[in-house]
Order: structure tokens, then sequence, then C-alpha cells
């Protein structure tokens, strides 16, 4: 039967497994144990021994962060390392290695990242980090890309959705905290102080904005495009000013291409807006320059891999290369690829304009805002990212370019 583990047990329960003892060497009585988990659903403990360390991260049978009243099914687990393998395949060297995965106790042994830390909390640091753009574009780029009926045979790629189609609980909870929660007085929403009481009503009263939020949730629901990440964060990222990897993929389900691009465009705007929050008596002007110029650079790599791939990968049963090219119609499939790529781009945005939301009006918060101390100030960081992200969920259909959102963005947050 499953048993959560701790820092008392690990090295028994776990001791005798080869992928621990090969990589960490001797006696688990002397491996050093940390419990690390910061997360809202999981135990993460890192494992050091004498030759190494590990991370290991299990499942809870509800959700950490509410507790037992929230039952969570285990299996999330088989979901995060069914994912993790195909990212691996998809998207070389984006994600820690697995060394050992056991089903019944919900439990993932990993490659331990070091010197890493979570890309949110260098961003509120104040860090630069020069990779992050580039790599999780083609992260992004060639997960979606080739996870999808553009790249896989039919039949396989019909068998991973039924796979992952049990990820339901999970699922259930985007579609709820995500898509609904924000846009009404539900139970567990929470928002930080009564200065945003005002906009908080009216965004609930906003007939245009929760009318688009629910056609993004339709479209979420329903178009099985790809295997998204789910949950593509700044807390989903580890980096080192040289290295990018993606984590905790628990929430993978086939869904729309433009979800995970939309989820972390949003939190770097998020970002944006929490930088006057963290500045103390250093301005972070050029950070704020950077996170801004990480949002383009970010959509022109995805685009741009995704455009390389299309030319070159596309063996899926789509837009297939009978059509045209073989025809001598090259153009053809560019048509097609720009009519994809504009489809792309307008749920990115309404998909960017909710998360805003959901982070500062629902449940799941983000350090982002939560660890600015002076609440009136934090008020006003997050007012402007909510509006915002309802310029984005509702106009997205008439907006054309970057620089004139981060326009509208640089705006608001002058105040
Ligand atoms: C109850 S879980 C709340 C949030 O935490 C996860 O990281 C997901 O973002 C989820 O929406
Ligand atoms: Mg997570």
């Amino acid at each position: 039967p499953f048993e959560a583990l701790n820092v008392e047990t690990l090295g028994a329960r776990l001791g005798g497994l080869d992928a621990l003892h090969t990589r960490l060497g001797g006696e688990p009585s002397q491996w050093k144990v940390r419990e690390v988990g910061d997360g809202n659903l999981n135990l993460v403990f890192i494992v050091e021994g004498g030759a190494g360390s590990v991370i290991v991260k299990q499942a809870l049978p509800y959700v950490r962060l509410v507790g037992d009243s929230w039952p969570l099914p285990l299996k999330r687990s088989f979901f995060e390392y069914h994912a993790l393998t195909r990212q691996a395949r998809r998207a070389p060297d984006s994600v820690p290695e697995i060394f050992h995965f056991d089903e019944a106790q919900a439990l993932i042994v990993m490659e331990f990242l070091s010197p890493h830390i979570i890309l949110r909390k260098a961003l509120i640091a104040g860090r630069q980090l020069p990779r992050i753009a580039r790599d999780l574009g083609l992260f992004m780029a060639r997960t979606l890309f080739r996870g999808s009926d553009l790249a896989m045979k039919a039949s396989e790629r019909k068998a991973d959705m039924a796979l992952f189609a049990g990820n339901v609980e999970l699922c259930d909870i985007t579609e709820n905290l995500v898509f609904t929660d924000p846009y009404f007085a539900a139970p567990l929403n929470q928002h930080n102080t009564p200065h945003l009481d005002g906009l908080v009503a009216e965004l609930r009263a906003d007939r245009d904005l929760k009318v688009e939020a629910q056609r993004l949730k339709h479209r979420f629901a329903s178009s099985a495009e790809t295997l998204v990440h789910g949950d593509l964060h700044t807390g989903s990222v580890m980096v080192t000013e040289g290295e990018t990897r993606v984590i905790d993929p628990e929430f993978a389900f086939y869904g729309p291409i433009a979800f995970d691009v939309g989820m972390l465009l949003s939190n770097y705007w998020m970002s944006f807006f929490s930088q006057r929050g963290h500045q103390g008596e250093e301005p972070r002007d050029n950070m704020r320059q950077f996170l801004l110029s990480v949002i383009v650079e970010t959509w022109q790599v995805f685009r741009d891999e995704f455009a390389h791939l299309w030319r070159t990968e596309r063996n899926g049963m789509l837009y297939h290369r009978s059509l045209f090219e073989d025809q001598g119609d090259p153009l053809g499939a560019e048509q097609a690829l720009n009519c994809l790529i504009h489809d792309i781009w307008t749920d990115m945005l309404g998909y960017a304009g909710i998360e805003m939301h959901r982070r500062i009006l629902g449940l799941a918060h983000n350090a982002d805002f939560e660890e600015i101390g002076d609440q009136e100030l934090r008020a006003a960081c997050e007012a402007r990212a909510l509006k915002l992200g309802r310029h984005l969920a509702v106009n997205r259909h008439r907006l054309q370019s970057l620089d004139e959102i981060n326009a509208l963005a640089a705006m608001l947050d002058k105040g």
C-alpha cells in the first residue's frame, strides 16, 4: 500500500533501490535527506550520499496546499513520469533525467539539478537569465509540434491521448481554478487587500471577459491538439546562467498548443508588474526591459522553430505534403502555417490574460506578488496585471504585436 515518505523513513524504505544506491553510494543510514517541496501538491526530497545526490518526488493523496479535505489521485505521478519521458525525447536536454519510477508509491527518483534555482525566484531577485527565451521557446515548439498530429502517426497519437485522458482531476483543477473561479465569488478564492475590491467587482461583472474566459475554457477542454505541459509557469522551470530545465509536468494532457505558451508569457508579464515591489532603492528599469524582451524573443523563437519543424518534420496526417510540396505548391503549406500560427497567437494571448487573473484572484497565487510586503504597493502591482489580463483576454482577436502589448504594459506599470 501507498505510504507517504518522510525524512526519517526515506533511507530505509528506498535504500535497497539500485537507482539510489549506485548514485548516492554508502549506507542509506548515512544519507542526508531534506524535504524541500514548496509547491502546492507534492513532497520533494533532496537525498545526498557520499557519491552524489538525487531528487525524490512523491505525490500525496490530497492537495498539499489545502490538506486532506481535498483528495487528489496519486496517478498524477504516472502522468508526470510519462510526460517527462516524452519531453526528453522531443526536446532533448530540457528536462531532468529520470532514474526510477514507482507507480504504487507515486514516486519519481530523478536528477538533482544543481546549482539550478527556480526561475520565479531568480526573477524576483532581479536576475537576468540570458538563455530562458531561447531555451523555452525551443522547448515549447519542439514538444508541442512533435506531440501533435502534425508530426505523429495518427494511431500512436490516439493511443497516447487515451493514456493521458485519465488525468481528469488535474484538468479539473485547471478548468475550475483558471477559467471559472476568478470570475465569481468561489469559496476558495482569495485576493490581497480591500484595495482590489472595486476592480475585482468590475471584472466579475464584465460580461465580455466572462464570455471570453469560457470560450478559452471550451477550447482547453475540447481541443486535444498536442501533449501540453499543462502548468508551464516560471515555478516549473529551473535555471542557471547556462542552462534551462523544465520540471513538474503532472498536469500534462492533450490540449491546445497555445496553452503552455500563454501561461509562460503571462508569468513573465506578472514578473514585470511585480518588479516595482522588489526594487527597493535600486530601480529595476533594466530588469523590466529584460522581461519585456524575453516575452518578445520567446514568442519569436517559438514561432520560428515551429515553422522550421513544419517545413522539415511535417509527417503526420495534418496538412500532408501530398497536398502542397509534392504538387509543387510549397506556398500552400506556408499559407496553412500562417493560419495556424495566427490561431495559436490569438488563443495564447487569451490564456495569458486569464492566467493573470487566477494568480491574483483565485486560490493559487504567485510568489512574485505574494512576497511584496507593502500591501498597497502589492495591490497596485496586481491591479496593473489584472488590467492587462482583461485587455488580452477580451481584445486578443484584435491585437497585432507584442510591441503594442508591451507598450501598454509599460504604460500601466507607470501608474
Ligand atoms: C490546487 S493546485 C493549484 C495550482 O498549483 C499548481 O501548480 C497548478 O498551477 C494549480 O493550478
Ligand atoms: Mg507544479
